[in-house]
């Protein structure tokens, strides 16, 4: 198939080489530094993974290009003007899969595109729940920082034809790829371990093992209890041992990686804090909970981000 990467930064990048790989027609769409060195050197992939990969990369979709299917990769704050500008590059309306973390991701997408000029946008747009954790070294540069997989949901309408083409699609690559009943809750279970690891590594400048030892630990916990309570207030009841064990498995698979937050906070660039545990705070509160460490660390997250500066050409 033919593949847009749009706003293609770690995660894109990497998703986009494994598509390559599976034989599939890809195109890059990123800042014009990434796609410059991609288009020059190739991607180049370290970690789990080490290669060079030849990938066509641009800063816009060309018009000799016709896709057949979407990543939408921009990072959440970025997400509705990602959007717009896709409506418009790419005007005839495909499958496009949201693979980003946090919640409430989908519908800010389907009205930017709806008012780009997409009709039906919620036939098209498909959320996904990744888990391969990355990170962009630097322009044409990845690390594939240990294993994960995506998680789909099961086709159902409106979007059932277009989850349908996307699940088939990564079932061609070598990444794992699993469809569940209930996608919702798959998207708040990853929400919980985002919104315990990534505030307290951004804090704390630390790679994502830390946190299985203290002082980072007692932290880490306080913030999963406050997420927990949250989505067991809005209907998602998890129990708290699976949850603690799902952490730190993820802990462990994820040790050396520095999470998305703290590789946001170390290039002085937004944090996706709002869509995780702003989110969760936003949620929670109106159920009528307290959430002093979610507070504390939304707060804390926000005081060192710039504040919406750089909003446009983030990517994921
Ligand atoms: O999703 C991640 C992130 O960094 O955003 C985890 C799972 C914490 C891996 O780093």
């Amino acid at each position: 198939m033919r593949v847009v990467v749009f706003a293609a930064g770690a995660i894109g990048s990497l998703l986009g080489a494994s598509l390559s790989h599976a034989g599939h027609t890809v195109l890059l769409v990123g800042r014009a530094d990434h796609a410059e060195a991609i288009r020059t050197k190739g991607l180049r992939i370290t970690g789990s993974l080490v290669e060079t990969v030849e990938l066509r990369a641009e800063t816009s979709v060309p018009a000799d290009f016709a896709p057949e299917v979407i990543l939408l990769t921009a990072k959440t704050f970025d997400l509705p003007a990602a959007a717009s500008l896709l409506g418009i590059e790419v005007p005839t309306p495909i499958p496009t899969l949201l693979p980003q973390n946090g919640l409430g991701v989908e519908e800010p997408v389907r009205t930017a595109l709806s008012a780009s000029g997409w009709p039906d946008p919620e036939r098209w747009v498909v959320r996904a729940v990744n888990t391969l954790p990355a990170t962009l070294l630097g322009p044409g540069e990845v690390r594939a920082a240990g294993q994960g997989e995506l998680v789909f949901g099961r086709a159902r309408a409106p979007a059932a034809g277009a989850t349908r083409i996307l699940t088939r699609l990564f079932r061609t690559t070598e990444i794992p790829v699993r469809a569940v009943d209930n996608l919702e809750r798959a998207v708040w279970r990853k929400a919980l371990i985002n919104a315990a690891v990534n505030p307290v590594t951004a804090l704390h400048g630390v790679s994502n093992g830390h946190l299985l030892e203290e002082p980072y630990r007692t932290e880490s916990l306080a913030l999963l209890r406050e997420a927990l309570a949250t989505a067991r207030a809005v209907g998602f009841d998890f129990p708290e041992k699976e949850v603690h064990a799902e952490l730190d498995r993820v802990l462990k698979a994820t040790a050396e990686n520095r999470s998305s937050m703290l590789q946001d906070i170390d290039r002085g660039r937004r944090t996706e804090i709002q869509a995780i545990s702003g989110e969760i705070l936003r949620q929670g509160t109106a159920q009528g909970l307290d959430l002093p460490a979610t507070r504390r660390a939304v707060d804390a997250i926000r005081a060192r981000s710039p504040g919406g500066a750089l909003a446009r050409g983030q990517s994921s």
